[in-house]
């Protein structure tokens, strides 16, 4: 029979803690702003957990924006939010510049680069 008290040791044993917070267990998952060959976000899809962070990193010298804000996109399908999460933008990323976001609200995001949307630079983050 496992009560609560067993299952704790048992993770303990495994050097789990059963009382560790759900902030600690969170993840940050790194996406590159390529220029070459092709203007993109890699990857253009990353799946994460309500509560990880995305962090954008522009390694090159041309500037990029992380946009999720279908105002602000050619084509409102390609900037998509779940409902009620407010819309947001890094502004220009520079070389060497970064972008980091904390994704808390579930669902299916589409994003940007309003720079080069029309040349296929699009982003999906899906938080599970
Ligand atoms: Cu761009």
């Amino acid at each position: 029979m496992f009560d609560r008290r067993t299952f704790a040791q048992l993770l303990a044993a495994f050097g789990v803690s059963a009382a560790m917070p759900a902030w600690a267990q969170a993840k940050t998952v790194d996406v590159t702003m390529k220029q070459s060959p092709k203007m993109r976000f890699l990857p253009e899809t990353v799946t994460v957990k309500a509560g990880d962070t995305v962090k954008w990193t522009n390694p090159y010298n041309i500037s990029h924006t992380v946009t999720f804000d279908p105002a602000k996109a050619a084509d409102k399908a390609n900037a998509v939010l779940p409902a009620g999460v407010e819309p947001f933008d890094s502004g220009a990323v520079e070389e060497e510049g970064t972008f980091s976001h904390t994704f808390t609200v579930k669902g299916t995001y589409k994003y940007v680069c309003v720079y080069h949307e029309n040349m296929g630079m699009i982003g999906t983050v899906i938080v599970s």
